[in-house]
């Protein structure tokens, strides 16, 4: 996808020009992996542009520099401060935020010790993650080739960039062999997750994802959708997901605030349910972004006005 650069971005504390905004190439972080981010959507509703989940995302980004024992030198309350105010400097309606944590310019060597913690947030206009037609035609997707961390191996729920290692692996193989997507199992062979997103089936009217444990991402769009289900009457389950119950489900999302919500047409090129959005997904994404569009009324408190 290219970038749409906007005007500033926020670096440790302050703004700097889109194009100013470099880091030195022997930090920590390009030679080891070591950051953790997010991916927050804000949307332009009808009261004005809102923040989408603002407080959970911002929780996880603390989470995951938790588990990578990484010092976030500001406070969350800081953080999310200065993202309203990134959205604000460069006057979005509507954007994509990316904050990212890394380990920066200090000492060579894994030990990361040495190395100061930055923190920069980046916000730019990104439409549809998976196409413009992919929200109501559905994407063709694949089972990766490749697996999902194994537990206790890189940590799923960390939101680091070494976990993209991983997704890149199933998003280049799934391109490259004609499909919009990858989805990997987990170490024994249940459903993971998609590179990017979470993933959803409907069978017998029942809503089902993997469990936490399943190598996935605790995603908040995940989150959402499974209170959105609740709030609409459609029973929701987390529950382990064999291979084959992919291809006999009646319907199967992707879940992401890049994917939004985002129907699966075929898997391996076997057609799921009639072919199309089946019609939970299609409920689903009227709550979805009657919400987040700011036309059905918050009433979870799930939009932070910018
Ligand atoms: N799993 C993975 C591996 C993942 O990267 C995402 C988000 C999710 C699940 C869904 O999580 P959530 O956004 O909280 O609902 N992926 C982000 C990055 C995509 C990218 O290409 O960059 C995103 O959607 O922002």
């Amino acid at each position: 996808m290219p970038i749409n650069k906007s005007d500033k971005i926020w670096f440790n504390g302050e703004f700097v020009p889109w194009d100013e905004a470099k880091i030195h190439v022997m930090s920590h972080a390009l030679h080891y992996g070591s950051s953790v981010f997010e991916g927050i959507r804000a949307y332009n509703t009808v009261s004005g542009p809102a923040v989408w989940l603002l407080d959970g995302h911002l929780k996880r980004l603390f989470d995951s520099a938790k588990i990578y024992r990484m010092e976030i030198p500001y406070s969350f309350d800081e953080v999310k401060a200065a993202i309203l105010e990134t959205i604000r400097v460069n006057k979005h309606e509507a954007c994509y935020i990316r904050p990212i944590v890394f380990r920066g310019y200090g000492e060579i060597g894994v030990d990361p010790r040495g190395c100061p913690v930055d923190v920069v947030i980046a916000t730019i206009e990104w439409g549809r993650y998976l196409g413009p037609e992919a929200i109501e035609q559905g994407v063709d997707v694949c089972i990766s080739s490749w697996r999902r961390m194994a537990p206790n191996t890189l940590p799923a729920l960390a939101k680091s960039g070494a976990n993209y290692a991983n997704s890149q692996l199933i998003k280049l193989e799934a391109l490259e062999d004609g499909y919009a997507e990858g989805i990997a199992l987990d170490v024994a062979g249940y459903v993971s997750e998609g590179s990017g997103e979470n993933l959803f089936i409907v069978r017998d009217d029942t809503l089902v994802t993997p469990p936490l444990g399943f190598s996935v991402l605790g995603g908040l769009t995940r989150g959402a959708v499974i209170t959105l289900a609740k709030d609409l009457g459609i029973p929701a389950q987390e529950q382990a997901i064999p291979r084959e119950l992919l291809y006999i489900a009646d319907e199967v999302f992707f879940t992401g605030t890049a994917a939004e919500i985002t129907p699966i047409r075929s898997i391996d090129k076997v057609t799921i349910g009639p072919g199309r959005r089946g019609p939970i997904t299609e409920r689903l994404q009227v709550e979805f972004f009657g919400l987040t569009e700011g036309e059905i009324p918050d009433r979870h408190g799930w939009l932070t006005p910018v």
